[in-house]
């Protein structure tokens, strides 16, 4: 199945190369694209250099508003023009371990969408501190609830999508421009009535680098998630965005 991995990042030249090395080393098959949002630190220049030596290694660059929302329609768009079957996303800071690859994509044969998940038997939460770790089983608890959905894990962004996924949920037409894209997108994957599997991972606290997790963006991805049930109520579905 032709694969194309999208890693968003903003900031992450201390992880970028070593992370490209390992998913090679854990799914050679697939091809790796690294959406950079003109990262201060250089990343855009790294990958530039990394996809010269290797043209499995593809790089977009945005200029514009930076936004891990923005960043990801604009990478999931540019899979899907590359002709991807299938398109992993995953950050760049190794909470989000390579060596999952392999059961994430095996995933694929039994649903639509496969989620990693520290909230299911096997998984796990290592190494946040008590607060960032206590606002994920709150947030978590706050998605279930608001949009009725039975996923443990509604804020990975470690995730396997079929490209039939992302063509019915029309990419284009999303709206959350931060975090909260993670949220929009499995929901209208459900609402759409496709399968959505979810395999243990443990997520490790970024080792290198720096957060870009903020209260801002945090509260701006709570205030998403009632504006995402109540466009799914009013059957604005799909028209407002
Ligand atoms: N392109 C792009 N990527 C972003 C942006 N913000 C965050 N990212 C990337 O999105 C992924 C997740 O961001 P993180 O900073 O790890 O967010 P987090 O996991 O909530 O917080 P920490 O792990 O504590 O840093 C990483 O690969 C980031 O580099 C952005 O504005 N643009
Ligand atoms: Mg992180």
């Amino acid at each position: 199945m032709k694969t194309m991995v999208m890693i968003p990042t903003y900031c992450e030249a201390e992880n970028i190369e070593r992370l490209i090395g390992q998913i090679f080393g854990y799914a050679s098959q697939v091809d790796i694209l690294v959406v950079d949002d003109s990262s201060p630190d250089g990343t855009g220049q790294l990958i530039d250099k990394l996809s010269v030596e290797n043209p499995r290694i593809h790089v977009l660059h945005r200029k514009k508003l930076r936004g891990r929302g923005l960043a990801g329609i604009a990478g999931l768009r540019y899979a899907l023009n590359w002709g991807a079957e299938a398109v992993v996303e995953m950050d760049a800071d190794f909470s989000h371990d390579p060596k999952y690859l392999p059961a994430l994509l095996d995933g694929l044969n039994q649903a639509d969408v496969v989620l990693g998940s520290r909230f299911v038997k096997g998984g796990a939460d290592v190494g946040r501190g008590f607060v960032r770790h206590a606002i994920t089983v709150f947030a978590n608890w706050y998605i279930r609830l608001v949009l009725k959905i039975g996923i443990r894990d509604c804020t990975s962004g470690y995730r396997v999508f079929k490209r039939e996924v992302l063509e019915t949920i029309d990419v284009d037409s999303l709206i959350s421009r931060g975090p909260a894209i993670v949220q929009e997108i499995l929901y209208s994957s459900i609402l759409s009535g496709f399968r959505v599997k979810e395999v243990p991972i443990v997520f490790i606290d970024r080792q290198r680098g720096n957060s870009s997790f903020n209260f801002k963006i945090m509260f701006e991805g709570f205030l998403m998630i009632p504006i995402l049930r109540y466009l799914a109520k009013s059957e604005k579905w799909g028209q407002l965005r």
